[in-house]
């Protein structure tokens, strides 16, 4: 399938995305949006991919929604777009696909919004991230000040919010808003090895074990807690639990089989 605003590689479990928009610093247009949607859709129903990395063409990750096409928009238009970006975000969070943001440059508004919809965040040392929506008299639209809040905590997020400041990725990774931090030049090399880390890992304990951690972060602990015995108890009547458990006392590598 070709699309004009991204582009899709596949390379046996592992897809990449890049937002390839670099004249707008890859702003998230309403056609990027479609366009993100359809691939990502095609790579849950594949039955191949397990991890996809997002990451941006040239400079940016994602300088934002696009505030040329914000501006012109009614209020009509502006409701589409809003509810089809949350709607897009929380897919990708709650897919049983694990997604990796590779954040090779700046992430700001919706581009940060994407950032932290996804599983876990490798930043390049180029990176800068931010919620800059205020300087336009805007609110974060696609979730910001819900997960920014969550990843780093009240204080921080209203600070960044409210200042409409931009980290840099050493800051970033000191509140928290990425998990690591690494050479521009290894940034795909490095976001890659992890997604391939993980694919060895038995696939269904993966998801399972998403689904308890996402599920836990929205509610009470006990609820979680409930939840995971749930989970815990569906892993154990996996044929990969019975794979990895052999495989670890027989001394040799498990072959999972996604089962
Ligand atoms: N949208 C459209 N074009 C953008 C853009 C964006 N977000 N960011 C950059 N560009 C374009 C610039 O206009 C410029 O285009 P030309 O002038 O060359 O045609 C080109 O990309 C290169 O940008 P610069 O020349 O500005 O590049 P610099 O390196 O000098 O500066 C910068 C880089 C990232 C600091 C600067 O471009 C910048 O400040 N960009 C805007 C960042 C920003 O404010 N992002 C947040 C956007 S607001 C909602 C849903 C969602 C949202 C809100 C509500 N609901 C539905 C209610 C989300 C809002 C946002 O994300």
């Amino acid at each position: 399938m070709d699309y004009n605003n991204i582009l899709v590689e596949k390379e046996d479990h592992l897809a990449v995305i890049t937002i390839n928009r670099p004249k707008a610093l890859n702003a998230l247009n309403d056609d990027t949006l479609t366009e993100i949607d359809k691939a990502f859709t095609e790579l849950m129903e594949d039955g191949q991919t397990r991890v996809v990395i997002f990451t941006g063409a040239e400079k940016a990750f994602v300088a934002g929604a696009d505030i040329k096409e914000l501006m012109e928009a009614d209020g009509e238009k502006a409701k589409v777009i809003s509810s089809k970006g949350n709607t897009l975000f929380r897919l990708i969070e709650s897919s049983d696909l694990v997604s990796i943001a590779a954040v090779n440059g700046f992430a700001l508004g919706g581009g940060c919004e994407l950032a932290m919809a996804c599983d876990i965040r490798v930043a390049s040392e180029k990176a800068k991230l931010g919620q800059p929506e205020v300087n336009l008299g805007l609110i974060p639209g696609y979730g910001g000040t819900q997960r920014l809040t969550r990843l780093v905590g009240k204080g921080k997020a209203k600070e960044l919010i409210f200042t409409a400041d931009m980290v840099d990725a050493k800051d970033a990774l000191k509140m928290g808003l990425v998990e690591k931090v690494v050479d521009p030049d290894k940034l795909m090399e490095k976001a890659k090895k992890m997604a391939n880390k993980i694919i060895a890992k038995g696939p269904v304990a993966v998801k399972l074990a998403k689904q308890a951690i996402n599920f836990g972060s929205e509610t009470s602990l006990p609820d979680g807690i409930a939840f995971e015995i749930e989970k815990f108890g569906q892993v154990c009547s996996t044929e990969d639990k019975n794979e990895g458990t052999q495989a670890f006392l027989e001394k040799r590598a498990p072959e999972f089989k996604a089962k």
